[in-house]
């Protein structure tokens, strides 16, 4: 026998193998029903315990002995697990100690039944491991929110931080943080409460109330009436059943963005709430500055003001990055503390097309004990989220012993049983963003992409595909295709919810699998006569439509299922957008072209190329998007900052030329602060005269003119902040 606790994940600390002995579980005494993982356990491997094999459980005093025999760092949630011919003895100083035990006995159990004899002594690195439900769009259905709470338990993650974007009661966005919520979701609380206890979870509540907060002091009692108001809601709150507060000040301006008001009030929640309540939580809070490592005068004076014993979240050098300890070790003296992570991964809030499945990597093993907790930002898409969280649990529990590639492999099976191949080869090509404002990417189809380098280079010089590139291809996109079938056929059944998450990125897959077999026929010259030729371009063209665009029915559930807010931003589904589109996109214009010059014609699938600029800190990336005559500015989720004479804009390709410019802001005033400026060349600029009001401005552009640029402009002596709702070109149509 090997390594008796290698199916178990989060990775466990220390395991010794108490020689080659084997108890078989059925040999357990009814008892080990009574712990939750133990019954699911037994029940999906049909076993009936009925044997004499007992499990005894050790706390307090008498539990820290054998802690501290087994070296084991006694931090809450540790435990120690032996299985020998005495029995199963668990050891641990708090009763999630003992609940986690019977977790990692749970997945000892081998499929025959087995249980090898050994003694685990295991403990997590970080202090808190979860998820934040942080992102914008759509909030979590409370079902599903169950189920995540159910799969943190099971992989030992212990916070789950409630903080949708778009829940007008905890505030961002609406000035309804101050009221109480109403009797439906009320209920909804705490039964997610009741879930979390007993999953051992922090159900960590976040109040967001930075953008309409005031701090004046109308009763005159030295106070800010505001605060008072934020601490009647967490009283609310805890009344409710929870017992862990977090207070969020992410992406907002103004009057909330102030480090001093926000250390007053924190302090003042920490003084008068938090630490009059015995059973409670440190509280945690999200700043304004929430990312980089430099040392800004907000950072410096929130690191300092703010009481030591508040956890401040922090994204990374950006918004969306990688976790370098460099980096961490900075932040840590501007904060005066250990950064607890807000990663932002696998969050698509930026990237609504894409499907981020790839693996967990970036997260800096020296960042070990260097954090005060880790919790991952996940998609909209919960149930698809769970392959993420899955590893980040692994990670956050164990770092040392992390295997990014390992610990994401090890996800499918436990995750998708009966379809894990399929479904690994559907993450495989589903994992990067895509271009995107962030500037962020994820390594995607790791195994073609030397394949298709290789395949495209040779292409390129010969207009051929070289044979052996080709037969590897035609196989993945072959298995491309039965894998989205196996998918589609199996997961309705077996995990509707996922499947309802998922479907049409599934469907676009099976089409993207149809175009890259049709391209190859293509591209090796194999497609036989004329018509055969045509039937592959339109059997590629078709199966191309299929997989960039909804179907109309498609496009109603997807609609009707965004936030409101979001719909526009929600308009369809990407597929392997890093290597396998890309290729088949390549061989199809080029044949397409070779077709046409044949015929004497001229080529019509040249891509027209859109662009955005700006010279504004953290615009580096910023993309353009071409929906029909509108060419529009990526959306950016956070606030704009443009210093004086700092713009952002827009530019078309050579022989595309302006009818129309529309810009809405979410601020009447950097609205008039600002101004736009036109250009034929991108180098020559000059003042375009334009409508405004109510946060627009607007005109009509003589196409004669071949204005191709423009941008906005703080032609103002202040720096001026804002959300940009919209920022775009019209053109004329084809
Ligand atoms: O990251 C933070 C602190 N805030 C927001 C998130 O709500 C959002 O989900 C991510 C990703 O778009 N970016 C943010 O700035």
């Amino acid at each position: 026998a090997g390594d008796p606790a290698k199916d178990v994940y989060p990775k466990p600390q220390k395991v010794n193998h108490l020689g080659k002995a084997e108890t078989t579980a059925d040999m357990l005494s009814a008892d080990a029903k009574k712990f939750p993982a133990l019954a699911s356990a037994l029940q999906s491997r049909k076993i009936e315990p009925k044997g004499s094999f007992a499990i005894t459980t050790t706390q307090g005093e008498a539990a820290k002995a054998i802690l501290q025999k087994a070296s084991v760092n006694d931090v809450p949630g540790a435990y120690v697990l032996e299985v020998s011919e005495t029995g199963i003895k668990i050891a641990a100083t708090d009763e999630t100690g003992i609940f986690y035990a019977t977790q990692t006995l749970a997945q000892m159990i081998e499929a025959d039944g087995k249980l090898t004899h050994c003694l685990v002594a295991d403990w997590p690195d970080m202090p808190f491991r979860g998820s934040i439900e942080g992102f914008y769009g759509k909030p979590w259905e409370h079902e599903r929110r169950l189920s995540q709470i159910q799969f943190y338990g099971k992989y030992k993650m212990n916070a789950y931080i409630y903080g949708p974007k778009d829940d007008p009661y905890s505030g961002f966005n609406s000035h309804h943080w101050r009221d109480e919520y109403p009797a439906e979701q009320a209920k909804q609380i705490t039964e997610l409460v009741a879930a979390a206890k007993q999953s051992h979870v922090n159900f960590i509540w976040a109040l967001h109330p930075g953008s309409s907060i005031r701090w004046d002091d109308k009763d005159g009692d030295g106070t800010p009436d505001d605060i008072l108001v934020s601490i009647k809601k967490l009283e609310a709150m805890y009344d409710l059943g929870v017992r862990s507060f977090a207070v969020f000040f992410d992406d907002i301006g103004g009057e909330g963005a102030k480090a001093e008001m926000q250390a007053k009030m924190l302090n003042q929640i920490n003084r008068d709430f938090i630490k009059k309540k015995k059973d409670v939580t440190p509280l945690l809070m999200c700043p304004t500055d929430y990312a980089g490592g430099h040392g800004s005068e907000y950072k410096k004076s929130l690191g300092a003001a703010l009481d030591k014993d508040i956890d401040i979240m922090w994204t990374g050098p950006g918004i969306c990055s990688d976790i370098p300890s460099r980096v961490v070790q900075e932040v840590s003296q501007h904060w005066q503390r250990k950064p607890f992570i807000w990663w932002n991964w696998p969050v698509n809030d930026y990237c609504r097309y894409n499907l981020l499945l790839g693996r967990t990597y970036g997260l800096d093993k020296a960042n070990k004990g260097k954090l005060s907790g880790f919790a991952s930002n996940p998609m909209d898409k919960p149930e698809a989220s769970k392959i993420g969280l899955f590893s980040i649990a692994d990670w956050a529990w164990n770092v040392d012993a992390f295997e990014s590639e390992n610990s994401w492999r090890a996800s499918f099976p436990r995750l998708y049983p009966g379809l894990a191949k399929p479904m690994f080869l559907f993450a495989q090509h589903n994992s990067d963003q895509g271009p995107n404002g962030h500037g962020y990417r994820r390594e995607e189809s790791v195994d073609m992409k030397p394949v298709v380098d290789n395949a495209l280079e040779k292409y390129r010089e010969t207009k051929s595909l070289p044979q052996e590139e080709a037969e590897v291809l035609m196989k993945e996109f072959r298995d491309i295709t039965a894998a989205a079938q196996e998918i589609s056929n199996k997961l309705p059944e077996s995990d509707p919810a996922l499947w309802h998450e998922i479907e049409y990125w599934v469907k676009s897959f099976e089409q993207l699998g149809e175009a890259g077999q049709a391209a190859i026929t293509l591209a090796t010259g194999k497609a036989g006569n004329g018509e055969a030729h045509m039937k592959l371009f339109s059997a590629i063209a078709t199966a191309k439509a299929r997989q960039q665009e909804f179907s109309d029915a498609q496009k109603k559930r997807h609609f009707e299922e965004t936030f409101p807010s979001d719909k526009k931003w929600a308009k369809g589904c990407k597929v392997a957008t890093l290597v396998l589109t890309p290729f088949v996109d390549e061989i199809f214009k080029t044949e397409w072209d070779k077709a046409y010059k044949l015929l004497g014609g001229k080529s019509t699938t040249a891509s027209a190329i859109y662009k955005a600029f700006s010279n504004a800190k953290g615009l580096d990336n910023i993309q353009a998007e071409r929906s029909g005559k509108y060419v529009n500015l990526t959306r950016i989720l956070e606030v704009v900052k443009l210093e004086p004479q700092q713009h952002i804009g827009l530019a078309l390709p050579e022989g595309i030329f302006a009818t129309y410019i529309h810009i809405k802001l979410d601020n009447e005033k950097a609205a008039e602060a600002c101004n736009i400026e036109v250009s034929t060349d991108g180098s020559n600029w000059k003042p375009f005269n334009a409508r405004k009001g109510k946060g627009e401005i607007q005109n009509p552009v003589n196409v004669n003119e071949k204005i191709r640029f423009f941008r906005l402009v703080n032609t103002s002596q202040e720096a001026a902040e804002f959300r940009i709702n919209q920022l775009k070109f019209d053109i004329p149509e084809d």
